[in-house]
């Protein structure tokens, strides 16, 4: 039976699962969830995932949430060379993934890219907002100088000069800057690393979405790193 992927497009946390999914050709029935009108909060996909995020990945009645642990869950059933056995290799991608997911996700995409773009992430009160806007950069801008300086370093990927499922989740995330105009000119290996991602023959059909958002969102002067 083949897998099932419940997704959107647009999602900063499926479009890496949806790329590893086309690299490896994998078989995979891909149902959107429509995140526009709501339906991750009615009854039925409630009962899928209760905490009412996309991606889910059902496997012959297996089902896993959480971007994270879908791709090592996929990239295991595979046996892909992008998340290799070798306990120190791996411990270094995951190390990658939770820093990506913790601290950079929640300063850099929350607190700084959809904080611009997304009501339910604005504060009402205009100078708080600013002051949020002011404080969460800050907080980016240091964890872009670690990746920067220490993470990719002259790497050609985050983890080495191999792509790793590290640098799917990651490259989702970072896409974020894309549509308030980021262009981390402060961090060249930052954007040679993102070029390098973009490059790569699934990026356009897998995350095209985004530039989608990004043109939509073209107008207002947002703050950018
Ligand atoms: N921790 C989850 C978060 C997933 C997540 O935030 N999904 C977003 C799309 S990127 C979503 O489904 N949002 C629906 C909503 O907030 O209503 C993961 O890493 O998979």
């Amino acid at each position: 039976m083949a897998m099932k992927l419940y997704t959107h497009p647009v999602s900063t946390m499926c479009r890496p699962v949806m790329m590893f999914i086309a690299d490896h050709n994998l078989s995979v029935d891909q149902q959107v969830v429509d995140l526009f009108t709501g339906e991750q909060y009615g009854p039925a996909f409630t009962a899928i995932n209760p905490n009412n995020f996309v991606p889910v990945l059902e496997d012959d009645g297996f089902r896993l949430t959480e971007a994270s642990a879908i791709l090592k869950y996929l990239a295991d059933k595979v046996n892909s060379p992008t998340y290799p056995k070798d306990l120190r290799e791996r411990a270094r991608i995951n190390e990658a993934m939770d820093w990506f997911n913790t601290g950079f996700y929640r300063t850099f995409g929350y607190g700084f890219c959809y904080a611009q773009v997304l009501d339910p992430y604005k504060l009402a009160d205009a100078t708080g907002q600013q002051q949020a806007i002011e404080l969460n950069k800050k907080a980016a801008e240091r964890f872009l100088k670690i990746l920067n300086d220490h993470i990719i370093g002259s790497h050609r990927f985050l983890c080495g000069d191999k792509l790793t499922i590290a640098d799917y989740l990651a490259s989702g995330i970072l896409s974020l800057g894309d549509v308030i105009g980021c262009r981390f000119a402060g961090y060249p290996n930052v954007q040679r690393w993102y070029q390098t991602m973009r490059s790569l023959p699934n990026w356009q059909a897998t995350n095209a979405a985004i530039d989608g958002w990004a043109a939509m969102a073209r107008g207002p002067a947002y703050v950018t790193v």
